[in-house]
């Protein structure tokens, strides 16, 4: 039996001065979108990301941490993969660029590229700034360093080059045979014009910067940054062995329009030197932007995933990043049009069909997919609408066109909303006609439901997964696969499964305020906040904590403790470890989070009292508003929560603990 088809794509390898923000989550989500796709239509798909750990700029961030290079990029790299981890991303391979393998790779490239005559000694000259220890890119003779300021110097070192001009015609010539090798297509005509232009050879190695790759037996030369990160494509399915794997060329590098350039002119170049394949595609998409201009750190209008993806689900930030923008084009991010499309397109959609298919098969069909009847023409009529619905989405997602493929999907969401209320199954009686009228209009908008998700799956994994479930259906929605998909397939007589949560309706202004908090608290940690590796850029959870001194009893005496008793309990959306309480402190009433949602049912707290710190400065945990603490035993190793509290007296509200 031949094998599956093979798939192979990447997302870039990022930088590893800084952390991840919307810009790389939606490359990476994208990537991860293609994935899932492909492996529905059969495919043996393999997706890498990675971490660009060389350069004057990690050289830079590492002096400033104090700390050696690498163990900064050890940290970071860390922390890109735990955050890639958190939000359901983890690719099929992670290059560092300082691995073995991939130090091993670029040297090889290096040397087939010298070995085929594409390499030569000579003399760079350019601006220097001998503060930064680094050449200036672009910079003419008299400009200061946009990095600190000072004038640079016109430095000429030794370097070795690649003969990238020989390889403008044959660059051309490859564009022509593959019209798709640069996607969109107006980004193909810039890089062609730019080609056309001619082409300068390219100084790949540098003397001046020490954080390198080295060139072996060339001493003090290291690569150039971007003829090591490129490299990291090959290096993560085999390297000089790539053969074995069996996975390259590349199908698609997915890059913003950002890095283009050094992805369609440099790589395959790089490549035909060393008589490598050269990748399929190369798909540039736009920008997020932020009130119009491009996010980044030293603007500090940088929008970060993990507060969204804990407010209202990882889904839904997929959702919003891929239906808000044509993919290709720019577009701008903003928590009111995330919260607004989460609102309607989810939880009324999506959210709202599912758990409305559900409560009506449970009440009139006892919890069970019913045995479809005699069909009326909206029925027919529904079906065929459906059925063409598969084939739009699949050939949109086939195109990269993923708002169109939504759109589709989203179009079959509101016409079975309309079925339902036109048909209104509710309404019919217990006539045996109308029982049979209303298993064939249940049945229909369960086979609805069923088929957009699956269609949905690939971008949506986790909510499709739950209403799988809640269908009752066999197997999980991954394994289903998109050529078989067919209108009329779901079996009847099927109990439904267990009722799940998809996507609890939001109040907007709440929802964003609580967005921003987390943001907040996520770019400048409370300093008694236990660090996650993640969200400390210097991944200050590796740093071991101090040991506790002892403290006399005045510092104890700092510390106001009062019996409290619990008034309301409930758990906080986006928020899986908190509890929001409120508490009868015997002045006041407080609120105060707890984390303790895991293990303490909110209902059964009411009434019962317990300790708290009282005179705690109000802080937001998850966005939400924390006036104190409750105390609890940390319990075991994973420090189950255990509250300590006044069983045997009937102590009185208020009271102080010493
Ligand atoms: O360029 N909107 O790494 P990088 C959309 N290490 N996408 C964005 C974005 C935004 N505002 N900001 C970033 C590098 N991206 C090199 C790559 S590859 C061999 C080496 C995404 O950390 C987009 O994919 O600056 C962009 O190309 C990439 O992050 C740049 O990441």
């Amino acid at each position: 039996m031949p094998g599956k088809p093979k798939f192979y794509l990447t997302t870039p390898i990022y930088y590893t001065n800084g952390l991840p923000h919307i810009g790389h989550t939606y490359t990476t989500i994208v990537a991860d979108v293609i994935r899932r796709y492909k492996r529905m239509r059969g495919f043996e798909v393999v997706m890498t990301t990675g971490t660009d750990e060389h350069g004057v700029n990690v050289e830079r961030a590492a002096k400033k941490a104090g700390i050696p290079e690498s163990e900064f990029v050890a940290r970071m790299a860390a922390a890109w993969r735990g955050l890639w981890d958190e939000l359901g991303l983890t690719a099929d391979e992670f290059v560092r660029t300082t691995d073995l393998q991939h130090v091993r790779t670029v040297q090889w490239l290096f040397r087939l590229c010298r070995e085929n005559g594409y390499v030569y000694k000579g003399h760079y000259t350019g601006q220097y700034c001998i503060y930064d220890n680094a050449f200036v890119n672009d910079a003419k003779r008299g400009d200061n360093c946009p990095d600190c300021g000072r004038p640079t110097e016109t430095v000429t070192e030794e370097n070795y080059f690649f003969k990238l001009s020989a390889f403008q015609q044959p660059l051309l010539d490859f564009y022509k045979k593959n019209p798709d090798f640069i996607q969109p297509e107006t980004r193909r005509n810039e890089i062609v014009s730019f080609v056309e232009g001619g082409l300068k050879d390219l100084s790949i190695t540098r003397t001046t910067i020490r954080w390198g790759i080295p060139v072996p037996g060339e001493e003090p030369h290291v690569f150039y940054v971007w003829f090591d990160a490129l490299t990291a494509y090959l290096s993560a399915v085999g390297g000089p062995e790539y053969e074995q794997r069996g996975m390259w060329p590349a199908d698609v590098h997915l890059v913003g329009k950002d890095i283009i350039r050094f992805h369609t002119v440099y790589w395959p170049a790089f490549l035909m030197a060393a008589m490598l394949p050269v990748p399929k595609q190369v798909w540039a998409h736009g920008w997020f932007l932020m009130d119009s201009s491009k996010m980044s750190k030293s603007k500090g209008n940088v929008i970060v995933p993990r507060p969204i993806a804990n407010m209202l689900g990882m889904d839904a930030l997929r959702y919003f990043l891929l239906r808000e923008v044509v993919f290709g084009q720019d577009g701008n991010f903003s928590y009111d049009a995330l919260v607004t499309r989460y609102n309607s397109d989810l939880a009324n959609g999506l959210g709202n069909l599912a758990s409305r298919t559900a409560a009506l098969l449970e009440k009139i069909c006892g919890g069970q997919i019913p045995k479809p009847m005699e069909r009326k023409p909206q029925d027919e009529a529904l079906a065929k609408e459906t059925q063409a619905a598969i084939g739009e989405v699949l050939e949109n997602y086939e195109n990269m066109s993923f708002a169109r493929a939504l759109e589709a999907i989203w179009s079959a969401i509101a016409s079975a909303d309309k079925y339902l209320t036109t048909e209104q199954p509710w309404a019919l009686s217990n006539s045996d006609q109308e029982q049979s009228r209303k298993a064939t209009i249940l049945w229909t908008t369960a086979e609805l439901l069923r088929i957009v998700t699956v269609l949905a799956h690939p971008v949506l994994p986790v909510s499709t997964a739950k209403i799988w479930t809640l269908l009752g259906l066999p197997g999980s929605v991954a394994a289903v696969e998109l050529d078989g998909l067919r209108w009329g397939q779901l079996a009847p007589g099927k109990q439904l499964g267990k009722a799940q949560t998809l996507f609890p309706r939001v109040e907007k202004n709440e929802a964003i305020e609580r967005i921003e908090a987390m943001a907040n608290e996520e770019r400048n940690p409370a300093p008694a906040a236990k660090p996650t590796a993640s969200a400390t850029p210097a991944g200050a959870a590796a740093v071991p904590q101090a040991a506790p001194e002892k403290i006399g009893i005045e510092d104890f005496a700092k510390v106001e403790m009062r019996v409290g008793q619990i008034k309301t309990a409930e758990r906080i959306v986006g928020a899986d470890k908190l509890l929001k309480l409120t508490v009868d402190i015997g002045t006041e009433i407080r609120q105060i989070c707890a984390g303790i949602a895991q293990y303490y049912e909110p209902e059964k707290l009411i009434g019962r009292k317990v300790a708290v710190v009282v005179n705690l400065a109000p802080r937001k945990l998850r966005g939400v508003e924390s006036n104190g603490m409750v105390i609890a035993a940390a319990v075991g190793p994973e420090g189950r929560p255990v509250l300590a509290g006044f069983p045997d007296e009937d102590v009185e509200i208020g009271s102080r603990l010493k």
